[in-house]
Formats: C-alpha cells, structure tokens, sequence
C-alpha cells in the first residue's frame, strides 16, 4: 500500500467494469471495508479510507456511503417517466446527464488527491450501458487524464466455466482493454463458490483450451473436418493468447475477502505501467492534436489573409466602407430565420425533457445545478 509519507503519489482510480451480476458493486463494497480496516501487518498505521463514486442510478442498495453519488444529482425513475424510457433507456439517459457535470465530479475528486491512495469508480449493473455509450467514453478519458487509471474486469467465475463463455467474456474485456487502453486486470470473482485455477490453466496453456474446446460439442462435421465454429474459435484462442502476455490476473470472493491485498498489490503495479505506457500515449495524442489544431489554424489564417489581400486589390476603397460603426444599431440576425422551435420555458406545464424537475442536488447545493436544455 502506499504510505503517506512526503513523497505522496496522486491516487490511482480503479474503474470497475463487469456483466450485470459478476459482482461490481460487492466487489467495491469489500476494497472499501478493506482499505478502511487497519492492516494486521500494520497496525500503528491509520487506514486510508479510498473516495468512491458511484456511477449506477438504478441501484437500490449500494452497502457502502459513496462520496459522489449518481443517485443525488439525477433521479433516475424519474428519467424514465419523462421521457417515457425503459429502465435501460433510463440508466443511459441518467449517465448522460450526469456527464454533463462531470468536470465538477473531477474537480471533486482532484480535490481530494492529497488524502487518499485509491479511488474507485462503480459502474452501471449493465456493461454496455458504460462500456458502449459516449458518456462511458468521455468519464473513462476524462479521469485516465488526471489521474492514473486501472481498468477492473470482474468475471461472474462460476458462470464462466464453460470454454465457449469464457472466450465470448474474454472476447469482451479484450475490447474493453483496447478501446480504453488501460492498465487492466482480469478479476476472477466468486471464488468462495467456483475456484479461478481452470481460469489460469487455460489462459497459460493454450493446448488445455483447445482440449477443452474440443471436448465441449462437436468439433468436426459429418465429413471429419473441423466445423467452421471451432476453427474460428481455434483463431480467437491465438488473438487471445497475444492478450493474456499484458494482463494481470487475480481470483477474488468479495463476500469471502479473499484474494483481495492480490487485487490491491495489482493495482499498485498497474500505476507503474500507467506512467511508463499509457502517459507517454496519451503526451503523444494530446501533442499531436495541439499540432494539427495549430496547423488547420495557420492554415485557414493564412487563407484569409489571401483574400483580404486579393480584395484590397479588387477594391481599395471596401476597407474604409466596412468599418464597424460602434454607433449603429445592432442588427438582431436571430429574429430573420425561423425553424419552427418552440420555447416550451412559457408553457404552464411540464413536458418531457424538462431537466430541472429531475434534479436534486442534495449534497452540492452551493453549486447550483442546472442542466443544459436539450437542442
Ligand atoms: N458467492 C458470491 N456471491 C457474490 C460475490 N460477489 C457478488 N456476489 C453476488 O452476486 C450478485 C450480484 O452482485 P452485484 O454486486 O450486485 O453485481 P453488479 O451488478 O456487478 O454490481 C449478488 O447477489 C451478490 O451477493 C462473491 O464473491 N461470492
Ligand atoms: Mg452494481
């Protein structure tokens, strides 16, 4: 664990994501009894209780007090009822109005980096509804951009016994791991109920897998050739071989503890390969894009002035009739065109959509929510 000793390091933000039910939200709950618990090893030193952030709107009971909470700002069944949504719909809609004010939640968060070592972040029960929505996206940079940042994959182990599940889960934190390119660790969860060590024989031995594979359904066709299912799946298992050389692995039971200073001591490891892969990435994007900013602005300037000069030529009285008038009337260019919008702000009631009635800003009332009107 890090110490608090003057050479104190920015936290590192664990970001868990995970299949509804692989254990995500007792998974959170269980590092942060953990971190809050005094070390046997230690225990003249206090604990550093980690800061927690809890992305999922729809959760009933979350079994730890999160320091920002999704839940304050937005209303999630409420989303639902004004805009006519479905609880998937809901939680999407949620997290995207909760985006919307979260630079505030980094500038929390950013505040609090002197006094503690880990930060976790846990996300909505549905995967897709992070992994695969543009808010998802614009959270995981936003964060992995102050901060170092460490992806969590949980897997529902005694659900991923089976080889063709566990290469479609693995599959899937594969494309986890290269649309957010992060330090990522693979947690085996549930351990206390399906033991993670057929996890690790088949991710090391790429032979016991196919064997496996074999096994489970027919690998050949009536001919005797092998069935266009397992050779794909023969292909992916290489592809997924590659994957495994960068991973951490770690079996944990969040209801147990088990296995948990594991994932603590791969969280620690993961800040190194942050700072020594994914910065110098993420140096090299920002830079790059400040370039090609740079250039495009050059250029369209030193376009305009082509045209300005060939105007002159043109005309050399235009510029002393197009000076700005400070004297003249403003011209109001809004009033001249009309694409049919309504300004519902006079209407007496409510429709869907009206953001402010959603909002309920419990714990950040000297911030004054309000939310952007939609376009
Ligand atoms: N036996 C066992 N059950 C677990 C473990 N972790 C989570 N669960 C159970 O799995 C279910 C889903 O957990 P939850 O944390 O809500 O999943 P989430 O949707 O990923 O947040 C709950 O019933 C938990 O009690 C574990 O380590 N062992
Ligand atoms: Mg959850």
């Amino acid at each position: 664990m890090t110490g608090s000793g003057d050479d104190k390091k920015p936290p590192i933000v664990i970001i868990t994501i995970g299949m509804a039910g692989a254990g995500k939200s007792t998974f959170v709950q269980r590092i942060n009894a953990h971190l809050r618990s005094r070390s046997p090893t230690q225990p003249d030193v206090e604990p550093r209780p980690p800061y927690v952030v809890n992305l999922d709107p729809a959760v009933v009971n979350l079994g730890f007090e999160a320091n920002i909470d999704i839940r304050d700002t937005v209303n999630y069944t409420e989303v639902m009822k004004q805009y006519n949504l479905g609880p998937n719909g809901g939680i999407l809609t949620a997290l995207n109005l909760f985006t919307t004010k979260f630079d505030q939640v980094l500038g929390l968060m950013e505040k609090r980096a002197d006094s503690v070592d880990y930060m976790i972040l846990d996300t909505p029960g549905q995967i897709e509804i992070f992994t695969w929505s543009a808010s998802g996206a614009i959270i995981t940079d936003a964060v992995a951009s102050s901060m170092p940042a460490v992806v969590a994959y949980i897997i529902d182990t005694p659900r991923t016994t089976a080889p063709a599940t566990f290469m479609s889960n693995m599959l899937y934190a594969c494309s986890i791991l290269y649309k957010t390119k992060l330090p990522f660790i693979l947690v085996f969860n549930k351990t206390d109920v399906q033991p993670h060590e057929f996890a690790l024989e088949w991710m090391q031995d790429f032979e016991a897998f196919q064997e496996a594979l074999a096994t489970h359904g027919s690998s050949t066709d009536s001919e005797g050739e092998p069935t266009y299912m397992n050779s794909l799946m023969n292909s992916m298992s290489l592809v997924l071989d590659e994957f495994y050389k960068g991973l951490k692995t770690v079996g944990v039971s969040s209801v147990t503890g088990d296995g948990v200073e594991d994932f603590i001591k791969a969280v620690d490891a993961s800040r190194e390969e942050y700072e020594k892969l994914y910065l110098p990435e993420l140096e090299r994007a920002k830079a790059a894009r400040e370039a090609s900013l740079a250039s495009v602005k050059e250029e369209s300037m030193s376009r305009m002035m082509k045209d300005l000069a060939v105007d002159r030529a043109k005309n050399p009285n235009a510029a002393k009739l197009d000076r700005w008038d400070p004297n003249a009337e403003e011209e109001e260019d809004d009033e001249d065109y009309e694409v049919g919008l309504i300004d519902r702000r006079d209407a007496d009631e409510g429709w869907p959509g009206q953001y402010s009635s959603i909002v309920d800003s419990k714990r950040q009332e000297d911030e004054g929510t309000v939310w952007p009107r939609p376009q």
